[in-house]
C-alpha cells in the first residue's frame, strides 16, 4: 500500500455515480469541520489532497482518491448535520450520505469523525448507533487532539465512550488522531489496510 502517492480520482454527487470498480473503500465521515479532510490528507502525507477550510460545509461531494498500485480507495464524505446550510441541502447531503453508506458494495469501513475537544454530541451517537444497527464496520476517530491538553483530552473522550456505551456493548475500536501533528497515523492506517484487504 503506498499510501503516500494517493492521488485523486473523482468526485460523485450521488451513489449512482460512484466508480464502478471492484477495489474495496473506506469512507470518512463525520460532522462538518470535524477534520474529515485535513486527516485524509494526514494519513496520505499530503497537504491538500482533500480540501480543507475553517469554513464548514466545504465538501459537497462523494470524493474518491485511489491508493497504489489498485489497493483501493479512500472515500471523503461531505459533513452531516450543519445548521447553516438550508433544510433542504441538508436533507440532501442526508439522504446522500445513507444511501451511499446502506447500499455502496464495496464499503468495507466507515470512520467516524469525532471532535475530542466538545461533548458527545447526539447526532454523532445516534449516527454511530445506525452504523451498528446496519452491520457496517466502523470505528471512532477522535480528531483536533492537538489543541487540548492532556486532561481535558481523557475527560472529554472518556465522556464520549461512556454515553456511548450506554447504548453500545462492547464499544467500537477508537484512536485519538491529530492531523497537526499526526498523532494516531499509524493505528488508523493499520485498520484502512485490514479493511482494504479484506
Ligand atoms: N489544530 C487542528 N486543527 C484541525 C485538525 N483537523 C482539522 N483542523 C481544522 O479544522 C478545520 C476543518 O477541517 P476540514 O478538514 O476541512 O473539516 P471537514 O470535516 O472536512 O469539513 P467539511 O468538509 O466542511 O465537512 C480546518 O480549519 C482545519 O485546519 C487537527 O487535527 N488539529
Ligand atoms: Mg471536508
Amino acid at each position: 500500500m503506498q499510501i503516500s502517492q494517493t492521488s485523486f480520482l473523482t468526485s460523485s454527487p450521488e451513489l449512482a455515480a460512484c466508480p464502478e470498480s471492484s477495489l474495496n473503500e473506506v469512507a470518512f465521515i463525520g460532522r462538518s469541520n470535524v477534520g474529515k479532510s485535513s486527516l485524509l490528507n494526514m494519513l496520505t502525507n499530503r497537504k491538500e489532497l482533500a480540501k480543507t477550510s475553517s469554513r464548514p460545509g466545504k465538501t459537497e461531494l462523494i470524493n474518491y482518491f485511489t491508493i497504489p498500485p489498485k489497493f483501493g480507495h479512500l472515500v471523503d464524505l461531505p459533513g452531516y448535520g450543519y445548521a447553516r446550510k438550508s433544510k433542504e441541502r441538508r436533507e440532501m447531503f442526508a439522504s446522500l450520505i445513507t444511501e451511499y453508506i446502506s447500499d455502496r458494495e464495496q464499503l468495507k469501513h466507515v470512520f467516524v469523525l469525532i471532535d475530542s475537544m466538545i461533548p458527545p454530541q447526539q447526532i454523532d451517537l445516534d449516527f454511530i448507533l445506525w452504523l451498528a444497527d446496519l452491520g457496517r464496520p466502523h470505528s471512532v476517530l477522535f480528531t483536533k487532539s492537538d489543541r487540548l491538553k492532556k486532561g481535558a483530552l481523557q475527560k472529554n473522550t472518556d465522556r464520549f465512550r461512556e454515553t456511548l456505551g450506554e447504548h453500545y456493548n462492547p464499544l467500537p475500536q477508537m484512536v485519538i488522531t491529530s492531523s497537526k501533528t499526526g498523532s494516531g497515523k499509524s493505528e488508523t492506517l493499520a485498520i484502512v489496510r485490514e479493511a482494504l484487504n479484506s
